[in-house]
């Protein structure tokens, strides 16, 4: 599956543009304003966002996985709550549906998440079941032809916005063989959100808890019809997301290091701009080169990744996801402070893009699996491998 080649030229110029001239000069508001302008998600509707990764099929623009990343790149050259309007929607809320779903499942969600009227989210995350996602409590019994479900959800991205959950419950006993994953739309009855997280950045976006309290969704809601299958489900959704989040980290780092780049150009100290410098020189050079091995990395895994079939998991493409997660969240942590140190006392203040790049990128090492997690599988598979 992959968009042909002229059409996604347009489509990436398109982003480019929209990036630039829509979403760059709207930060300032969505940093003061905590949200995202309504007619700005009506041009993301409009542009197909919602559908990007939907295959055509179903009604959306069916990019591959080399596609997806450069698109995710353009849209990390911004404040990472534009493309969490939608990130979700393509990404982990519905790509369980698509990878594991059954015809009828995909047949009824999918054109509904392709045109923007659906929004899906993605709830795994517990308050006592993190990294350690196979300990979730969250239950599902059976009750006839419907499972009723009790537990909490936390830090749930889009769940404000979410007309439906990709929601993993246990139905089964311990472990990850007792998972499934649920399709649950939020206006069920006993789902309540808790308040919106107070966050050290990314503003804009919403995140909350999501509480079930005898929750009842039918049986057939279950992804794939097949009970235990939700872990499974889960990682490989996962993924697919944790590669999409390193090129983000790529693209962000592009944009702090393009800041960092006109400041040392325009800052003058001791009578000539600071760019003249070489211990400036220094941190630009090494924020460059780590920019360009992480990009090359995940442009390599995204070609890999289209080698398989989408909804088959493969432990050494996981296991060199994990790598790009690993290295390109890391390389945008450091490449984030190397801008806000190249501006100086500027850094530190919220006018100039970095202060709130450094407080954003923080994020993107610790969601989807933190460095820690992506380290785990790294060591596990490669100590698997012969
Ligand atoms: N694709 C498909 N199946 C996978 C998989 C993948 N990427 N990774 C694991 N599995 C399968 C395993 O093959 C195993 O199947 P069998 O029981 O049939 O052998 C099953 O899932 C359990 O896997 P594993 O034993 O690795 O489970 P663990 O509990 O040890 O999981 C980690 C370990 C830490 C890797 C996992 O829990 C994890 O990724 N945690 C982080 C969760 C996360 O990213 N949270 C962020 C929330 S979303 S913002």
């Amino acid at each position: 599956m992959a968009l042909d080649a002229e059409s996604f030229d347009l489509l990436l110029s398109t982003v480019q543009r929209f990036v630039a001239e829509r979403l760059v000069p709207a930060e300032n508001h969505l940093e003061e304003h905590d949200e995202v302008p309504l007619a700005l998600v009506d041009d993301m509707k409009e542009m197909g966002l919602f559908g990007l990764t939907v295959p055509e099929a179903y009604g959306g623009i069916g990019l591959s996985v080399s596609q997806e990343v450069l698109v995710n790149f353009e849209l990390g050259r911004t404040a990472p709550a534009f493309r969490s309007v939608f990130g979700t929607n393509i990404g982990i809320g519905s790509q369980g549906i698509l990878m594991d779903g059954t015809p009828e499942q995909k047949a009824e969600y999918l054109p509904k998440v392709a045109r923007g009227e659906l929004v899906m989210s993605f709830a795994l995350t517990e308050p006592d079941a993190g990294t350690d996602a196979a300990s979730l409590k969250t239950r599902a019994e059976l009750d006839g032809d419907h499972y009723v479900l009790n537990g909490t959800k936390r830090y749930i991205t889009n769940a404000p916005r979410a007309g439906a959950f990709t929601l993993m419950a246990r139905t089964g006993g311990p472990g990850a063989g007792g998972v499934s994953a649920f399709i649950v739309p939020a206006d069920t009855p006993g789902i309540q959100l808790g308040k919106k997280d107070k966050k050290m950045g990314q503003r804009g976006t919403m995140t909350c808890d999501v509480i079930l309290e005898n929750a009842r969704v039918p049986a057939s809601h279950i992804i794939g019809g097949v009970p235990g299958q939700g872990f499974k489900t889960a990682m490989k959704v996962l993924d697919r997301g944790r590669l999409n989040i390193s090129a983000v980290s790529c693209g962000m780092a592009s944009r702090i290091l393009d800041e960092a780049r006109r400041y040392a150009r325009e800052r003058k100290q001791f009578g000539k701009p600071i760019g003249e410098f070489q211990l400036v020189q220094a941190m630009l050079a090494d924020s460059q080169a780590e920019l360009l091995a992480a990009w090359a990395l995940v442009r390599e895994v995204a070609q890999r990744f289209d080698q398989k079939p989408a909804h088959v998991s493969d432990p050494d493409v996981s296991m060199r996801v994990s790598c790009a997660k690993l290295f390109a969240t890391e390389m945008l942590g450091r490449v984030a402070d190397r801008g806000v140190q190249v501006h100086g006392g500027a850094g530190y203040i919220n006018e100039y893009p970095v202060e709130r790049f450094y407080r954003d990128a923080r994020l993107l090492r610790l969601y989807e699996g933190t460095t820690q997690v992506q380290q785990l599988i790294i060591g596990r598979e490669l100590l698997r491998q012969d």
